[in-house]
């Protein structure tokens, strides 16, 4: 029985020294010193020992339990040891490698300016109007008192789909759908794309955008209007601006006027923004034609109204010194992180 113990003892030491992994070392364990292992095995037979043997085999099979537990135990140390070595070398992190940004996104200028517009207007009690980019060519024009030989109607400036359908050059006709459908009174602001047939330059291009507004009920003037612009004027371009109205033609409206704001440079000196002249135009305005409130079916004897409209690239333009409006639509980062 004591060569079959050292025999098991010498067996357990070869295999230990060839482990390589953890679960190899814990088989081997389970192998020799487990409740079914070969150690134990033998000393179940220890029955048949007479009483002098029995003690010596008893110390000597404790003795060999011991040493191969240790052993197993230092080997398990120093495996966990190397393979946690091999983990941290396989799954490197480069703390030194440039990370990756996160690129934190910026409202457009165009949005910023139009966000504003509908500030103000929502709170005088506006409510924001939209409709069809392709339009009629009656919402477009022919409702709005635009006579057939009106330059703006020539396939020249208008994008034509077929001779009634068009792309829409304003949004008034987002204005004409509404007094169609609503009694007054009205008060709205309709902010949208709009086009015409121009070629792409400094200043122009097919596709821009515009906010109209409309307010029809009784007793409308145009102190009202002068009223509303100019605070729409010191909202925008600030406390100290003052509003200058110029007479005009649109055929929609009647009387017309184009509406200057005060330079927001030099506060009217003249300077290179306003180009010396101390006022720089931003919309353009008037009381509605009573032949438009008529083909709405909109008493003029009744009500009256005001509307005006603004581009809204112009706006950010000379709100931000933006020189081409190109920049406007090219997405370059670089220009656009600036606002
Ligand atoms: C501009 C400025 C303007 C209007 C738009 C309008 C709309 C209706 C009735 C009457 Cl439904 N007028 N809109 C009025 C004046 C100016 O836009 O420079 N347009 C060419």
């Amino acid at each position: 029985m004591k060569e079959q113990l050292n025999s098991i003892r010498m067996q357990a030491e070869q295999e230990l020294s060839n482990v390589g992994t953890i679960t190899e070392l814990e088989n081997l364990r389970v192998k020799y010193l487990g409740k079914k292992g070969e150690l134990t095995t033998v000393l179940r037979g220890m029955g048949s020992l007479s009483p002098e043997e029995r003690p010596v085999i008893g110390q000597l099979a404790n003795e060999i339990r011991e040493a191969l537990e240790a052993k197993i135990d230092k080997a398990k140390e120093e495996l966990s040891k190397k393979e946690r070595l091999n983990k941290l070398e396989k799954e490197v992190i480069d703390v030194t490698m440039p990370g990756k940004r996160k690129m934190l996104g910026k409202k457009h200028p165009l949005s910023i300016v139009l966000d504003e517009i509908k500030e103000v207007f929502l709170g005088m009690g506006y409510e924001i109007a939209e409709g069809p980019e392709v339009e009629l060519d009656y919402y477009n024009f022919e409702a709005l008192n635009i006579p057939k030989n009106h330059p703006a109607r020539d396939v020249q400036d208008t994008f034509y789909i077929n001779e009634n359908i068009l792309l829409r050059t304003q949004t008034s006709p987002v204005q004409i759908r509404v007094m169609e459908n609503k009694k007054p009174p009205i008060k709205i602001i309709c902010p949208g794309r709009v086009y015409r047939s121009d070629a792409v330059d400094a200043t122009h291009s097919p596709i821009f955008h515009q906010v109209e507004g409309l307010v029809v009920d009784k007793g409308v003037t145009m102190g009202d209007l002068v009223g509303t612009l100019k605070l729409f004027a010191k909202s925008l371009f600030g406390e100290k601006t003052e509003i200058r109205l110029r007479p005009h033609h649109f055929p929609f409206t009647e009387p017309s006027a184009e509406v200057d704001v005060s330079c927001w440079n030099c506060g009217g000196s003249g300077c290179r923004v306003c180009k010396n002249e101390g006022w720089i135009e931003i919309l353009g305005a008037g009381m509605v034609h009573p032949k438009v409130l008529e083909v709405c079916g909109i008493d003029p004897e009744v009500y009256s109204g005001f509307a005006f409209g603004l581009g809204v690239e112009r706006t950010a333009m000379g709100r931000f010194n933006i020189d081409d409006m190109r920049l406007l639509y090219e997405n370059d980062i670089r220009f656009l992180r600036q606002f």
